[in-house]
């Protein structure tokens, strides 16, 4: 093979890996509410099985106002969890009804977190561990 092929060859085997990166079925911008333990977005509608990405982003401007997004797969865990999460490193608890977690991020700061929607139809709640946060900033994806 001659330079110019294999530079050719080389440049579609890059292109193609590229595009075929993770695609997602609905990619969803969501922010906190100024130095609020509020999220922007509370309600989220996704089919059973597909893949979310959450770009989610701190809009705080105090030290104190950290965030994250961790998804359950039931809503009657959300006090263990949240409770959980205080002593846990970066409030971030190993629980089995996590079925995501995002970084802790300060103000400012952004993060992403692919969801991967379960099979089972029903209310999968998200919330924030930061201490003291869990039992307002939430929100939920209805799985229908
Ligand atoms: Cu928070």
């Amino acid at each position: 093979m001659n330079k110019i092929k294999k530079m050719v060859l080389m440049t579609l085997i890059a292109i193609g890996m590229v595009s075929c990166g993770e695609s997602y079925d609905q990619v969803i911008d969501i922010e906190s509410l100024g130095n609020q333990m509020k999220y922007n977005v509370i309600e989220i509608k996704a089919k059973p099985n597909t893949k979310i990405l959450l770009k989610f982003y701190n809009n705080a401007s105090m030290e104190i106002m950290k965030h994250n997004i961790i998804v359950l797969n039931d809503e009657s865990k959300v006090d263990e969890v949240g409770t959980a999460a205080l002593k846990a490193p970066n409030n971030t608890p190993d629980h089995p009804n996590i079925i995501a977690a995002s970084d802790l991020i300060g103000p400012g700061e952004s993060t992403e977190l692919v969801v991967n929607i379960p099979g089972e139809p029903g209310i999968y709640p998200y919330i924030c561990t930061f201490p003291g946060h869990y039992q307002v900033m939430r929100g939920k994806i209805i799985v229908e």
